[in-house]
């Protein structure tokens, strides 16, 4: 069995990380990109919180698999499953045993930054699927989809509702990423949304009775206190989680709860905050199934099938070239 992490240009996410603070600390509304959230802690903590009672995109998403994949697999004769985001992979099994029962699955390759993640999801399904080829891309999906393989009939799947951390124009500019990246040579790639429902369900998904979530979002401070030397006073930042109607997205931030100057030496910046001044850390779009349909469209794919959950809380849109 094939398994390597390949970590790709070695300074790439240092410096990614280096220049995602300068432009996000350094405008107005102040913003982090969400992809740092998750070092071990923060991806332990985003595991948590997939558990909660309030968080349901995870069981959701888990109820649209165990009743659909057997349609996806039936729809995609993929030989590589390459999934984008893969965190933990821990409903990537549904997906791997049903393309592996229509006889055509070769390989599956996981692309993710977190590399704790990567190795605890590689060890996870080697115990269900030993005989499966795994790669292990350590590797950021919004720059560097150039380095995912290139053989066989390739299925993308992006799942989770990840897709919903974009903004719509990185939105477009990541589906038409994927579209170039499968080319001529054709191939498929499985989106999964969580969908929009009342506020009243999905604010608390987004901050819990336990404070979980709160502890996940404090923790890219600690993220930059670790790898930029910055010294955020991590315990002085309010969790807040709203949903924004117009844009139909929750937002997560962290609001200052006094007057600070942060200094982020590694980012070459400081920081001066007022009290009650927000960071936000991120969004999470929640979309209308025919919107999702659409705006794979608009990218070039033709959408072969959407499923959801029992409960029509989260969609698995099918795009094809
Ligand atoms: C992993 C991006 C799908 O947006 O719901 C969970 C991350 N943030 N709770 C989401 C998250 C707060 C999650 N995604």
């Amino acid at each position: 069995m094939d398994m390597i992490i390949r970590h790709l240009p070695q300074d790439h996410l240092a410096r990614t990380l280096r220049a995602d603070v300068r432009a996000g600390l350094g405008s107005r509304p102040r913003t982090l990109p969400p992809k740092w959230f998750y070092d071990k802690l923060g991806s332990e903590l985003f595991d948590r919180i997939t558990e909660l009672p309030e968080y349901y995109p995870s069981r959701a998403e888990r109820e649209a698999l165990q009743e659909h994949a057997v349609h996806i697999a039936a729809a995609v004769p993929a030989s590589t499953l390459i999934e984008l985001g893969s965190g933990s992979s821990r409903k990537t099994p549904l997906l791997l045993q049903a393309l592996l029962d229509t006889g055509h699955l070769e390989r599956y390759v996981a692309v993710d930054v977190s590399d704790t993640a990567l190795a605890g999801a590689r060890d996870g399904l080697a115990a269900i699927f030993p005989d499966l080829e795994q790669h292990a891309l350590l590797a950021d999906f919004e720059t560097q989809l150039h380095l995912l393989p290139r053989q066989g009939h390739r299925l993308v799947a992006f799942l989770g509702g990840t897709i919903g951390n974009f903004e719509p124009h990185q939105r477009a500019a990541f589906l038409a990423g994927v579209r170039a990246l499968l080319g001529r040579a054709g191939g498929s790639l499985l989106l999964g949304t969580d969908l929009v429902k009342a506020p009243s369900v999905l604010v608390p998904a987004y901050d819990d009775s336990a404070g979980v979530t709160a502890e996940f979002n404090r923790n890219v401070l600690r993220v930059l206190n670790n790898s930029l030397d910055a010294d955020f006073d991590v315990d002085a930042f309010e969790h807040v989680a709203l949903w924004n109607a117009e844009q139909e997205w929750i937002e997560m931030r962290l609001r200052a709860q006094r007057r600070m100057f942060v200094r982020l030496p590694g980012a070459g910046m400081h920081l001066r905050l007022d009290e009650g001044e927000e960071l936000r850390t991120e969004i999470s779009a929640k979309f209308r199934p025919q919107a999702v349909a659409a705006e794979l469209a608009a990218a070039g794919f033709t959408v072969a099938g959407q499923w959801t959950d029992p409960q029509e809380r989260f969609a698995l849109t099918l795009g094809q070239v």
